[in-house]
């Protein structure tokens, strides 16, 4: 209301002959709360990489009209229609230069909780390991979970629009979470308070978590690098901004945590390279290069870096993204968008070793695997297409492809379970959740709980006994099935649950979940 009533006594500022032009429309109603330079600040940075989900007339929609569950208010009443058309074009135009966003910036941005106080013990008498971690996207909150009565223990505003996976400290105590526009928040699970939070980058992708628990790595896309943060104080301990062998630089796609090899691996959007940041302060050096030295009439390996942060390129044919890693974290499958393929890439030798036919918008970061007849199998999602794939993973062959009701967005099993659970996220059947047979690779039940509402993306507990699952509505839920009689046995209200996180199965990095 505040900042209705702000933005409306600028108009009345405004002479009204200036009202037409997009930037004046823009610094009129917009500025006071996504900042005079569009990177945002009460509200969502409104850049074309902020505004990527909102194509077309969708985003004159919400100028038009408000956003339900947060305090965008509505302008149809003092913008017209031509100039909210005029307005919706100029925030897709991309900012006229890249931003800075370097350490003084991004540490410039830190909040810390002045009520913070931190505890020696859990201040719950829940299984501290056991707890999940629920997203709410549809009012920016997260609720956290016990994962043996499923109590709500708490509930804590986060940023604008989260994304992706909350990250945990390897003892569970502390998680993260990071919100498209770049703002990262660090949660004391023992409390149930928020610490501090800070924004690493302007546009960001994720964030992942180093081995040792001693960093956080968040991926953007801009600009065009990686923050890496310490955990303990948020502090930023290293930017690495992403140019490429020939110069060119990219976003960054993702990031993710290699535990047996104790590093970052790095998806890269525009350029043929994924990058190797070690987290071991005694990695062995990065050999980048060769150089002939006179002195000695022969050629010398240059090591551009050893240590903590050493940064080693693989070169690939072509950019890959949405990365599937096998168990031992040897070889990732990435898809190429241009293409059609997936690619096997090994990551001790550093180069690719197997194509694979992936149509359809393979989604392999929610791939999961599995031992299916004595063999180590994964399966994947396609965003495209009606179907599961499922590959083995020791000959990189496609075993069998899984017809479903239509595309999928997430898979998920546990060690315990027979079965893994396969929403349907696009079309007329989103409010399907296929259950398959783990050995016979067969559909046994198909759950339709609430017809006509999206139903998506399973957790199980930390000993798979259950499986919650998302009603993905405004109004949604979260649903408790027994994993092995598939009957639900509670609903708890929520707000849009996007995702859920068991804190056992990440920080052991459960076969049957994301990582
Ligand atoms: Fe996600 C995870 C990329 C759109 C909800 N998504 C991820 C991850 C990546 C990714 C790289 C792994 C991050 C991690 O957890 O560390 N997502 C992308 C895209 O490229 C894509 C297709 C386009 C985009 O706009 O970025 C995309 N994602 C979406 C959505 O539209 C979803 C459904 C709604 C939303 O919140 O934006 C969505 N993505 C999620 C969720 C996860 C995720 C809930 C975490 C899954 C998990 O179980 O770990």
């Amino acid at each position: 209301m505040i900042r209705r009533i702000i933005s409306l006594s600028l108009l009345a500022l405004t002479p009204l002959s200036a009202q037409g032009e997009p930037a004046v429309l823009y610094a009129t109603h917009c500025a006071v709360c996504h900042g005079d330079d569009r990177l945002g600040s009460l509200g969502p940075a409104l850049i074309p990489e902020s505004l990527r989900r909102l194509k077309g007339e969708m985003l004159e929609a919400v100028i038009a009209k408000g956003r339900i569950s947060t305090q965008m208010p509505g302008f149809d009443a003092q913008i017209s229609a031509a100039d909210i058309t005029e307005l919706a074009a100029y925030l897709h135009t991309p900012l006229p230069e890249m931003p800075v966003w370097d350490a003084d910036r991004i540490s410039g941005t830190l909040e810390v909780n002045p009520d913070y106080v931190a505890p020696d013990a859990p201040q719950h008498d829940a299984d501290p390991l056991n707890i999940f971690v629920v997203v709410e996207t549809g009012d920016h909150h997260i609720s956290v979970l016990d994962g043996d009565t499923f109590d709500v223990l708490a509930r804590l505003p986060t940023p604008l629009a989260v994304h992706g996976g909350p990250k945990f400290t390897p003892d569970g105590r502390f998680t993260f979470v990071m919100s498209r526009d770049g703002w990262v928040q660090k949660i004391d699970l023992w409390s149930m308070q928020e610490v501090a939070r800070l924004r690493a980058g302007v546009n960001s992708r994720n964030i992942a978590m180093s081995k040792d628990g001693k960093y956080l790595a968040v991926a953007n896309y801009l600009p065009h690098s990686l923050t890496i943060l310490s955990t303990a104080d948020m502090s930023v301990e290293r930017i690495f901004d992403v140019v490429g062998k020939d110069g060119e630089s990219s976003r960054v796609s993702a990031v993710y945590q290699a535990p047996q090899r104790d590093s970052f691996i790095l998806a890269l959007k525009d350029i043929p390279e994924i990058w190797e940041v070690a987290t071991d302060p005694n990695a062995d050096p990065v050999y980048e290069g060769f150089v002939h030295s006179r002195e000695k009439g022969m050629v010398e390996a240059i090591a551009s870096s050893e240590g903590l942060f050493a940064r080693r390129r693989i070169e690939v044919t072509e950019p890959l993204d949405d990365f599937f890693f096998t168990p031992d974290y040897r070889f990732l499958i990435g898809a190429a968008r241009e293409s059609d393929r997936g690619a096997v890439v090994n990551l001790n030798v550093g180069r690719e070793t197997h194509e694979l036919p992936l149509s359809g918008l393979p989604h392999l970061g929610s791939g999961i695997s599995w031992e299916y007849q004595g063999r180590r199998v994964m399966a994947t999602p396609h965003l495209r297409e009606a179907k599961l794939s499922v590959i083995d993973i020791q000959n990189w062959e496609v075993l069998t492809q899984i017809d479903t009701d239509g595309p999928g967005f997430f898979m998920r099993s546990h060690e315990n379970s027979p079965y893994v659970w396969a929403d349907v996220f696009f079309g007329p059947n989103r409010d399907v959740m296929h259950v398959i047979d783990k050995q016979t690779l067969e559909i046994v039940k198909t759950l339709r709980p609430v017809p006509g509402k999206t139903l998506a993306h399973v957790e199980f507990d930390r000993e798979g006994r259950h499986a919650l699952v998302s009603l993905w509505e405004d109004d949604g839920a979260i649903l408790i099935y027994d994993a092995q009689t598939l009957e639900e046995v509670k609903r708890l209200p929520m707000s849009k649950p996007s995702g859920k996180y068991n804190v056992f199965n990440k920080i052991t990095f459960s076969d049957g979940t994301s990582h």
